[in-house]
């Protein structure tokens, strides 16, 4: 198989640090670049962080700074310390960031950014946003004429029932619901990996010690010690060690990976606990055409598999 064109969006963030290994590693996919975003931290820990993992896997491709804040809020606060923090302080969970790195971002305008690797790539290409959705939006909206050069975006976020900040809603796209709003809308293939289907992707106490013994390389055991920290906070909210971003990654190289139904799906804008939901017309009831492909279930024994190889080196 022709390896995937794939631009990584993150806000680093532990499983988006296990994603960006995975999409480094997997020979299917060939990553061009990657963008970090405001979200789990504020952008200058995700930035920090997603340079880190430039450094430790050795990569050749292109990092840009992106959004600091949402589309509508651009005096968002940035979120106080608390236990709801699940990915530590500095967004790594106990894994320690080095205080100063060798490498530098190579642009902080994302959408010129973007649009040059959409326009130099033969192919069209894999969008893979695991963090809110703020620079996709703002691409989309200033250069919808590369819209055709967008292969799929297969997005991190949401969730076709429940959420994970308010009943209803999930934090990618709770964080910014007008950048969510404008890409759900912007005639691309869209795959939604919400909470439906990352929920069946986590890692067991016994699964991640058995990574830590048998990868000892630095990389490998930076990864651990986020999913540890990681795996804390969830649990205090009685959730899995999900580590949901790598499916967005994983379901573009095997795809067998996730189940999906095609549905027409829309971002509540409402004040209130519904701001942020992504709304599923299960029943067809608005007559609008499917504009998703919702992720219903994953295949968590290939989902581990895939972590596994990953942490192993290039597959
Ligand atoms: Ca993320």
């Amino acid at each position: 198989m022709k390896p995937i064109p794939v631009i990584l969006d993150v806000d680093t963030g532990v499983d988006d640090a296990v994603a960006i290994t995975l999409a480094a590693r997997c020979r299917s996919i060939k990553l061009l670049g990657l963008v970090a975003s405001f979200g789990n931290r504020p952008l200058h820990y995700t930035l920090r962080n997603t340079l880190w993992l430039k450094e430790l896997l050795a990569l050749e491709v292109p990092v840009c700074k992106g959004a600091a804040s949402p589309l509508c809020q651009p005096d968002h606060p940035e979120p106080e310390d608390s236990e709801h923090i699940f990915h530590g302080k500095e967004g790594m969970g106990n894994a320690v960031p080095p205080p100063s790195l060798a490498t530098a971002p190579d642009s902080d305008d994302p959408v010129a950014f973007l649009a040059d690797l959409l326009e130099k790539s033969e192919e069209p290409v894999a969008l893979v946003p695991v963090g809110p959705l703020t620079n996709l939006a703002r691409l989309v909206t200033a250069r919808p004429d590369l819209i055709p050069k967008i292969r799929v975006i297969s997005l991190m976020g949401g969730a076709a029932k429940g959420g994970n900040v308010t009943p209803y809603s999930e934090v990618n796209i709770y964080n910014d619901p007008e950048a969510a709003a404008t890409v759900f809308a912007c005639g691309a293939p869209i795959i939604m990996c919400g909470l439906d289907c990352t929920r069946d992707c986590y890692l067991t106490d016994g699964e991640r010690a058995q990574l830590r013994q048998t990868h000892r390389d630095p990389l490998s055991q930076i990864l651990c010690d986020g999913l540890e920290g990681y795996a804390a906070s969830n649990a205090r909210f009685g959730e899995n060690c999900v580590v949901h971003d790598a499916l967005a990654v994983g379901c573009l190289a095997y795809p067998e990976l996730l189940h999906t139904s095609p549905y027409y799906v829309d971002i509540c804008l409402t004040p209130g606990e519904h701001r942020g939901q992504t709304v599923v017309d299960w029943e067809g009831a608005t007559g609008r055409a499917a504009n998703v492909q919702v992720g219903l279930r994953a295949d968590r024994d290939l989902f581990v598999w895939l972590v596994q190889k990953s942490f192993e080196g290039a597959f």
